[in-house]
């Protein structure tokens, strides 16, 4: 085996090594998600509170029931997504400490509120 074969096999081992844990740590991250249901219609969220465990990354499944678009939008999680009438997306929320975390439709800001609870 010449010198430079060696060389690439260690350096592969090396890479391979070094990738293993970020492997572990995101299958242990997909396995605590909490994922939450949320529909969205006549310019209310249902629940318009919903909760989940504190370090551990959310999936939000929203449906948007109404015809129009709307802006799901939190600023404290620092969330922004459109999502199209009579359709449905998936918010990724980032693990978070305990706190509770407004969210609003951008387009009806006023009326359109509703919070995720962290214990
Ligand atoms: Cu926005």
């Amino acid at each position: 085996m010449s010198r430079s074969r060696t060389l690439s096999k260690a350096v592969i081992f090396a890479a391979v090594a070094a990738l293993l844990p970020i492997a572990a740590t995101s299958a242990a991250n997909a396995q605590a998600a909490t994922e939450i249901q949320l529909s969205y219609k006549d310019k209310k969220f249902d629940p318009a509170e919903i909760s989940a465990p504190a370090n551990t990354p959310i999936v939000i499944k929203l449906k948007n029931l109404d015809a129009k678009p709307m802006e799901f939008e939190s600023k404290t999680l620092k969330i922004e997504k459109v999502v199209a009438g009579s359709s449905d997306a998936t918010v990724n929320v980032r693990a978070q400490k305990p706190g509770r975390y407004e969210f609003v439709d951008e387009y009806n800001e006023k009326v359109a509120r509703g919070a995720l609870v962290v214990k």
